[in-house]
């Protein structure tokens, strides 16, 4: 909970009137201004794990009995304690119980989390999914439910991966390592060199991290040499489509952390270490092992590595930022997984950052789009872009005032938009946190272009979405790279 005064949300009549249910949780609240005062209007998600419903509430705190609320599909992720339930309940099954206490058998958290079924009466009853690893068998891995209301067995829930002798990865999943009790939701970080101030910032670690579904290591009040760049850089929309579909798509989230190996101390509390050598990710080790969990420091001699590791089902992320001293930014995310039926099939993930620059120290900044024979051109409307390497298509946000600006370069790795990818750029007006995340419904796809409406983005306040699109196949060449992300450089326009 954001905020203490808000302890009566769920408590509304707009809420009474469309949820009943004697445990209600605020799963997601946000203020839609900047700085917000007294009356600050304010975005709620209310949810009834009894009814298994969601209300969206909004209002202003000053008026808290004049808030509306309304029915959204909202449906929480299932957390450890819930997923260990319905591993106890596969234990207890007649079928799949002997299964799991074979030799070599394991219970692991598959894609997607949950497969929740539709009953005739237009009620929905809460699964969630089960993998069986078997490696002795001739079917490896089995994806099952446990309706979450009673342990109830689903057999062949829908929309799960189908039974397959496919092993992929062959690194078994064992996040190990203990969570952090306590410890600070941010914590300000200062890098000076001598007495110059290089960089000035608020981070977050990815289970603070805003947005229903998180967004990974967050970044706000980024200042360089005592001038602001940004005022929040994280990446709310992350999502992975297999050719032929023959998994998923899933839509991912961002707020699970995962053990990696970070080797330091942690001044500021736990949860976010200061390293005194590289920590190591499961892109360095190859195991799912490590002694911690949260974001990790590390300053290499140029640069400023901020970085930590997520875990969505058998997917683990890297999630990165790196302040370089001269002032790029460059943010980084990076592909891995846990033994599964389904990455060694070819798949593209997609991961869209969300840069709401202040670039010059100033909200009041521009977007131009670079193309070769063209020079650069104002964006001057919201709009969506997708990548020209032909035409070394490339991006800068600029201060009209002061001619300061940031150039956006994209990184060689980073793909092009296909129709699932939508595109690679997107520059809207800035519009609070009511855009932090995309309205999706069940839609896996990412739905940026929705804030798309013919706004003036010439020396607004707006912000810029960054999207890079990763192909993993492992049956072609081995990437040079599991990481994309482009570079963010300073320009004297
Ligand atoms: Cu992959």
């Amino acid at each position: 909970m954001a905020d203490p005064s808000l302890a009566g949300l769920t408590d509304l009549s707009a809420v009474r009137e469309r949820l009943t249910g004697s445990r209600l949780e605020v799963a997601d609240f946000r203020f839609l201004d900047r700085e917000p005062g007294p009356d600050a209007p304010f975005r709620a998600v209310v949810h009834d794990p009894d009814a298994y419903r969601s209300v969206e509430v909004t209002g202003r705190l000053g008026d808290l009995a004049g808030a509306a609320a309304r029915a959204v599909q909202f449906r929480p992720l299932p957390g450890r304690e819930e997923f260990e339930r319905a591993v106890e309940a596969v234990r207890g099954h007649a079928e799949f119980g002997p299964l799991l206490a074979a030799g070599g058998a394991t219970a692991y958290r598959p894609m997607p989390p949950l497969a929740d079924v539709t009953n005739g009466d237009g009620t929905v009853d809460r699964v969630v999914t089960v993998g069986l690893r078997t490696p002795e068998d001739a079917v490896k891995h089995r994806i099952i439910g446990v309706r979450a209301k009673d342990g109830t067995v689903v057999r062949d829930p829908e929309g799960v991966p189908a039974p397959s002798a496919r092993d992929c990865v062959t690194t078994p999943a064992a996040d190990n390592c203990p969570s952090p009790a306590g410890g600070p939701r941010a914590v300000r970080v200062r890098v000076r060199r001598g007495t110059t101030e290089l960089w000035d910032l608020v981070v977050n670690r990815p289970a603070t991290s805003s947005g229903s579904y998180g967004s990974g290591v967050e970044l706000r009040f980024v200042a360089h040499k005592g001038e602001r760049v940004l005022y929040q850089a994280h990446a709310p929309i992350l999502n992975v489509r297999y050719a032929g579909d023959r998994c998923g798509p899933y839509r991912d989230w961002e707020k699970e952390e995962v053990c990696f190996n970070a080797t330091g101390s942690e001044p500021a509390g736990p949860g976010y270490r200061l390293c005194t050598s590289a920590p190591r990710t499961i892109l360095d080790t190859g195991n799912d092992q490590g002694d911690f969990r949260g974001v990790a420091f590390f300053h290499t001699g140029s640069e400023l590595r901020i970085l930590s590791e997520l875990a969505a089902g058998w997917y683990r992320y890297v999630t990165e930022w790196r302040l370089a001293d001269d002032g790029a930014i460059r943010p980084r995310f990076g592909f891995g997984a846990v033994t599964n039926p389904c990455t060694c099939l070819s798949h593209t993930h997609h991961v869209y950052w969300r840069l709401d620059p202040d670039v010059g120290g100033t909200t009041a900044n521009r977007v131009d789009e670079f193309n070769d024979g063209a020079g650069w051109t104002p964006i001057r409307r919201e709009t969506q872009r997708t990548r020209d390497p032909a035409r070394h298509r490339q991006w800068r946000v600029v201060a009209p005032a002061s001619g300061r600006g940031y150039g956006i370069v994209p990184g060689a790795g980073d793909g092009t938009a296909d129709a699932y990818g939508v595109a690679d750029l997107w520059v809207l007006r800035y519009r609070g946190a009511a855009e932090i995340d995309d309205p999706r419904g069940f839609d896996t796809r990412a739905h940026i272009g929705d804030f798309v409406n013919g706004e003036s983005v010439d020396g607004q306040d707006l912000v810029v979405w960054y999207g890079a699109h990763f192909l993993h196949d492992q049956s072609g060449p081995r990437p040079p790279s599991h990481f994309v992300g482009p570079e963010l450089r300073p320009l004297i326009v």
